[in-house]
């Protein structure tokens, strides 16, 4: 993109005189992050719009990825970098004495996701543009995103994250793409306007959407693809009949029960829901997304749908946005008066679905009274679609009465949105190679028999622009002055770095860019939350949502034996350590909500213990997201990646911390597997049990966890310490969690996630990194094999794969 400084310093003085009636003398930092960002937005938005004109000229198929979350992160330093403009906006601001850092601080994260799956939707946005396919996210402008985490006397309390609070400079409202979306009412059949026979509602709610865009702006190219994020409200505005009448709450009302759709983030990762607010957001961003497509194929095609998968992929994350099935069903059928069949067939050629777990609590089901009530018409077109599964069933499946049962869309009273997505979609994927095969021969496996060709393997990736190039800025300069640029778009070519692991030249100056970024977070945390981290001492990181599958709570079992170590044995004297943990709880998870108690009373003791100074600190980094991520990463030597194996899908920050040279410790689950195939078992410390060891101890019922306290006092005595007051004086604070490893509770059998097994073996994987870690030089060593080696992670990578096998795009390049 061209740049022209005196153009860009006018676009920023002119926004600071007109928004906030200022000069730059008296602009604070966020009038200054606000007019940066419009200016940048000036210089991406020719380009924007050519992106659209090239592909309207000739219409190509475009894929839409239809997903409830997009965890963005920041912009303004990702679309400078991308649009190739940072250095000299730097070089403008720096002429007009403004520090770009402290503006870069400035940008609220848009925290629109959870964890993994909204985070991978990000990334593939950003690969998209990048590898110049046509492209776009759709989801939901939540008003509300992530909630903002603080510690409070060690625990967690939510507050709300008015991420909006101030404008955001990177949208671009389009009321006039404005859609309705209908709830409620009751079906009619009979004679429409246009004096045909359909369905309809009647006295339907309608609810407006109104679509937000934010640019997605290619690094190296001119594409910038479209992330059209909706927005609920009512078209009736508020009752000023009402209000005349003094009903002042009243007024207001329907306007504030439209709006509540797009209100907030549900925040739960991989647990249970059923809200019926949760069910009409999944439909109203589904719905208003496919009546923009069937706009869009109407107005570049025409009306003979028989060829809209021709034009239009829809890639379904997860089961949020399922229901998007049912309603393209409804649109073709009740608004263009297209029959069953050809509805079917363009359906059926039409949607892909991605599994991200395989939790049954994360499996959506939603209850018959509530689903009819709120989408009639759609309900009724489910039945449908239902019954003639069930045919099929029965003649696929003859005498098996179970799976004709359980492999219904509709049975035990609920909707199955994962057996519609399986049903109803030409391609099921999993996120790594373990996980779809985990799918297809356990959790899927009725379905792998009756589907066998839809079912395939998509491994994640994350995009090394963000997670690279822009947070390790130094590490970038070492790559790129050894085997030069053309990774940030191919990051295969890593692979040339290989040859310096033995040039000593190489090893010591990665050692000092991993202790400068150790420095910086230090610095970071000191200023954030008052804590003193020794860059001298092993980075041992932890981050990523607490649940107890991902077995945070086997990380502080560990530490707390290291301090009974270090406290009984004055001679024993490992490598200063920090252990250093980010994660959120879903609000209503008490057992995870304990654990965060639990790391913040273990940090508590361990850190004003004299005894262990300068030996082990526990460090709990309030509120983590993506903007942290990007400071945390970079400066970590170690990775923790420690499920319980056959759990974690596929991990991705496990993916970042490769690229950015830490050490994998990890079970041989997820992507985790790939990562230790690729740069090598000798350069990860991998411990525990195999996925297909804990399947058949489960099955076969055989797991004794008592066994394993009997085995090794020191473990029995940590675990007894949860309720001996060493923690808590009261004891009661951890005794779920120490009941739930050692006795079961809530009709669970004890240690469902196999703690207790596997505590031997990751403490010995421990030991083995405080060893290897005293010797700088052949760790690090270690650290560039994980470097040169991380090539396939790049969701770059992951996109080709997935354009080759399911979407079939075409690049459009934008003059
Ligand atoms: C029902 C609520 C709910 C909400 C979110 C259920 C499930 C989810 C997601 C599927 C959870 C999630 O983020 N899964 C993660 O997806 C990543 C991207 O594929 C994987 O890397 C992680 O292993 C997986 O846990």
């Amino acid at each position: 993109m061209t740049f022209d400084a005196e153009q860009f310093k006018e676009n920023l003085t002119a926004r600071l005189r007109r928004q906030y009636g200022k000069d730059i003398s008296q602009a604070n930092k966020h009038d200054l992050f606000d007019a940066v960002s419009a200016s940048a937005l000036e210089i991406i938005m020719p380009n924007w719009m050519e992106t659209r004109k090239a592909y309207e000229a000739k219409p190509t198929k475009q894929l839409c990825y239809l997903s409830a979350e997009f965890l963005m992160g920041r912009a303004l330093s990702n679309n400078l970098i991308n649009s190739g403009i940072m250095d000299q906006v730097k070089e403008v601001l720096k002429g007009m004495n403004i520090n770009y850092d402290l503006v870069e601080d400035e940008e609220p994260d848009a925290g629109l996701g959870n964890g993994g799956l909204g985070r991978l939707a990000a990334c593939f946005l950003d690969s998209l543009a990048t590898l110049e396919y046509p492209g776009h996210g759709y989801g939901i402008r939540y008003q509300y995103g992530m909630f903002e985490q603080h510690i409070e006397d060690g625990y967690q309390v939510e507050y709300p994250d008015n991420w909006l609070k101030h404008r955001d400079p990177w949208e671009t409202k389009r009321s006039d793409l404005a859609v309705t979306v209908k709830f409620g009412g009751q079906i009619k059949y009979g004679k429409t306007p246009d004096g045909q026979d359909r369905f309809y509602l009647e006295n339907a709610e309608e609810i407006i959407a109104t679509p937000y865009d934010m640019p997605i702006v290619a690094y190296g190219s001119n594409t910038v693809n479209t992330l059209r994020l909706w927005q609920a409200s009512s078209p009736n505005g508020f009752d000023l009949q009402l209000f005349n009448d003094m009903q002042y709450h009243r007024a207001v009302e329907r306007q504030n029960d439209a709006e509540n759709i797009s209100r907030v983030l549900y925040p739960n990762d991989n647990g249970p829901m059923g809200k019926e607010l949760r069910l009409r957001q999944q439909y109203f961003f589904s719905s208003a997304s496919l009546q923009d497509l069937i706009h869009h194929y109407v107005n570049t095609v025409g009306t003979d749908f028989s060829k809209f998968h021709e034009y239009h992929v829809i890639q379904l994350n997860d089961t949020h946005p399922v229901v998007a099935i049912p309603e393209l069903m409804r649109i073709l059928l009740d608004e263009y008066n297209v029959g069953w069949d050809d509805a079917w067939n363009v359906v059926t050629k039409t949607f892909a679905y991605t599994n991200h777990t395989i939790l049954a609590e994360a499996l959506e089901k939603w209850p018959i009274d509530v689903f009819q009530r709120l989408l009639p018409r759609v309900y009724q077109i489910i039945e449908e679609i239902n019954r003639r599964l069930v045919i099929e069933l029965r003649q696929k499946f003859p005498e098996d009465y179970y799976n004709q049962n359980h492999m219904a869309i509709i049975h035990d009273g609920k909707v199955y949105m994962a057996w519609l997505a399986i049903h109803a979609g030409f391609s099921v994927n999993g996120v790594a190679a373990l996980h779809t095969e985990l799918l297809k021969t356990q959790e899927l496996k009725n379905w792998y028999t009756l589907y066998p060709e839809k079912f395939n393997n998509k491994t994640n990736g994350v995009t090394q622009r963000r997670w690279l190039l822009s947070s390790n800025p130094e590490l970038a300069e070492f790559i790129t002055k050894r085997i030069g640029h053309g990774w940030e778009k191919e990051l295969s070519l890593l692979k040339g770095l290989e040859k310096f692991a033995d040039d000593e030249a190489s090893i010591n100056e990665l050692i000092a860019i991993k202790r400068h970024n150790k420095e910086k977070l230090a610095e970071y945390l000191k200023h954030t939350q008052n804590e003193f981290l020794d860059p001298e001492s092993i980075f041992d990181t932890q981050v990523k949502r607490l649940h107890e599958y991902k077995r945070q709570l086997l990380n502080v079992l560990h530490i707390m034996y290291e301090y009974n170590r270090i406290v009984e044995d004055p001679s024993y004297n490992p490598p200063a350590h920090t252990y250093i943990f980010g994660a959120k709880a879903a609000s209503g998870y008490r057992r995870a909500k304990a654990i965060i108690k639990l790391i913040n009373a273990v940090a508590d003791r361990v850190n004003n213990d004299r005894r262990v100074r300068g030996k082990l600190r526990v460090v709990f980094v309030e509120n983590y997201r993506v903007s942290v991520a990007e400071k945390i990463i970079p400066a970590s030597d170690v990775s923790e990646q420690i499920s319980t194996a056959g759990y974690e899908a596929s991990g991705t920050s496990n993916m970042k911390f490769m690229m950015n040279g830490a050490l994998t410790i990890g079970t041989l689950d997820g992507a985790n597997i790939e990562i230790v195939e690729e740069a090598g078992e000798e350069n990860a410390f991998i411990f525990g049990l195999k996925a297909d060891e804990i399947i058949k101890m489960k099955s076969e019922h055989t797991y004794n966890p008592q066994k394993y306290l009997d085995r090794n006092p020191q473990l029995a005595k940590v675990v007894n310490q949860l309720v001996d007051g060493t923690y808590d004086p009261s004891g009661m604070l951890f005794k779920e969690i120490h009941d739930s490893i050692v006795y079961g509770v809530e009709g669970q059998p004890a240690d469902v996630f196999f703690l207790l097994a596997d505590f031997d073996s990751y403490c010995q994987a421990q030991e083995q990194i405080a060893k290897e870690y005293a010797d700088q030089k052949t760790w690090a060593r270690k650290c560039l094999l994980n470097i040169a080696n991380s090539g396939k992670f790049s969701s770059d990578r992951t996109i080709e794969d997935y354009v080759k096998d399911i979407w079939k795009l075409k690049k459009v390049t934008v003059k």
